[in-house]
């Protein structure tokens, strides 16, 4: 047997994807150091260091960078630092856990990206393919960094038979980081404005999103929303075996009216899924009991209450224009929409043609108020509010019997919470205080 070369990997961010992949670079053997900007990531820091993984927290050291044979990069760091700079000029090779993993995965693997419903359509993946009698593994941007299969399975022993077939939830920026992932059936589900925060423009974070199809082959499907800006060229440049849905041509009518998923936005979060599932060896009976049970998920226009008549929903994972637009055309009339957070560069003034006619109120919150305020006030009544507790008692102050109170941000939510499951816990708290 061959020994692997021992190699000098630095992880930066001990987050979950770093400390996921720190743990599996010491299991292979290899010499790890992780690295976090956060001070307060120290007491994290020592579960590892009694592993035997150096950390270096509160600090990144160039020489540390420059000395890697390897760095590992979690998701949510932008490369363009000076540090990475630095050690891209020394020749030190950049990825991130889910491009490594990917490499290791002798399962089919199942790859799922799109500005919205991304979350969606890989649960309803996993569960089409559950159905269906398979042992499957869900992971990635969805929340388990996807390096953890490796950490569950052996890949050279037995135990490598745990699981079937891998799903996975791709962001943009794992993809920016990837070299090798060539996943058997990937999924494009949607484009639209997000992350501009991170890109230098839109164009930027389009190539970032095709480049979930550039390392398949002949023998791999790509299943893309043909309603996608220019579609056609991006296509004619891919290897694998297209197939096309969009909600226009209608396909599994029959299967789409057992669903208890709302809007129309998800008919075609549907219509990918199943074609994912039927490409990955799912069955048309596994197919209908998965759509039959899935109730969508917590935060995506999610049900939280009716109370006296006022119908509240929580979409906190609503952090882009787009996704609030698909929230806002889920209701009839009358909702009152809940907004704002912190900007990713959005324009808000898209959310016009949808907020006429629909929208009665929008109750305004956090760093982006006055942005919101200035880009849509000529089209409905808006009104400023201080924290979360007091948009929802605006709301219900301004709701009579018969209308939606609805929550959808269409921004990030680090200016008051550590992420919108908080921000959408917290209304629910407020929603349910009000009974
Ligand atoms: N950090 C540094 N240096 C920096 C900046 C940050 O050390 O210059 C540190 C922070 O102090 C922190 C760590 O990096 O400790 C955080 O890394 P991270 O933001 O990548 O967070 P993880 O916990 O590793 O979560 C990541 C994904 N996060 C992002 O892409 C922002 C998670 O997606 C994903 O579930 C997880 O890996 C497992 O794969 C979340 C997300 O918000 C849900 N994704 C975006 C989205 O869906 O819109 C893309």
């Amino acid at each position: 047997m061959i020994t692997p070369i021992k190699k000098y990997i630095l992880v930066v961010g001990l987050g979950k994807s770093g400390t996921s992949a720190a743990k599996f670079f010491k299991k292979q053997g290899h010499q790890v150091i992780v690295t976090d900007i956060n001070p307060a990531k120290r007491e994290a820091a020592k579960e590892l260091e009694d592993t035997g993984i150096q950390t270096e927290i509160g600090f990144h050291k160039i020489s540390t960078f420059e000395n890697a044979d390897m760095i590992v990069v979690s998701p949510g760091i932008p490369l363009d630092g000076e540090h990475f700079e630095r050690a891209i000029k020394k020749g030190v090779i950049i990825r991130g856990e889910m491009d490594i993993a990917s490499e290791h995965i002798k399962k089919p693997l199942i790859a799922i990206t799109g500005t919205n419903g991304k979350t969606t359509v890989t649960t309803l993946i996993s569960q089409m393919l559950s159905s269906s009698g398979l042992k499957v593994f869900t992971g990635g941007n969805i929340g388990t960094p996807l390096i953890e299969y490796l950490n569950h399975t052996d890949t050279s022993k037995e135990s490598h038979r745990l699981y079937d077939v891998v799903v996975a939830e791709v962001s943009s920026f794992q993809l920016d980081t990837a070299q090798n992932f060539a996943p058997d059936v990937a999924v494009l589900l949607n484009i639209t404005e997000d992350h501009l925060n991170r890109y230098p423009d839109f164009k930027a974070y389009e190539d970032s999103k095709w480049s979930i199809f550039s390392g398949q082959n002949e023998k791999a499907h790509a299943i893309i929303n043909s309603r996608i800006d220019l579609a056609e060229s991006r296509i004619a440049n891919i290897k694998s075996q297209v197939t096309l849905f969009n909600t226009d041509h209608n396909m599994f009518a029959a299967q789409k009216r057992i669903s208890r998923l709302r809007g129309k936005h998800n008919q075609e979060n549907i219509e990918a899924s199943i074609l994912a599932a039927l490409s990955a060896g799912a069955s048309m009976d596994g197919i209908e009991s998965a759509l039959k049970t899935f109730n969508g998920l917590p935060h995506r226009i999610e049900y939280v209450a009716t109370i006296n008549g006022v119908e509240f929903y929580n979409d906190s994972k609503g952090t882009n224009t787009d996704a609030v637009a698909r929230a806002i055309e889920s209701f009839d009339q009358n909702t009152i929409l809940i907004m704002g957070g912190q900007d990713k560069n959005m324009d808000f003034s898209v959310l016009k043609k949808w907020i006429r006619g629909r929208v009665k109120k929008v109750v305004l919150m956090g760093e982006a108020k006055e942005k919101i305020n200035t880009a849509i006030s000529e089209c409905c009544d808006t009104i400023y509010s201080e924290d979360m507790e007091q948009a929802v008692n605006t709301a219900f102050n301004n709701a009579k019997p018969g209308d939606t109170i609805l929550l959808s941000p269409g921004c990030a939510s680090f200016d008051r919470y550590g992420s919108y499951t908080e921000r959408g816990d917290d209304f629910i708290r407020q929603v349910k205080r009000l009974n």
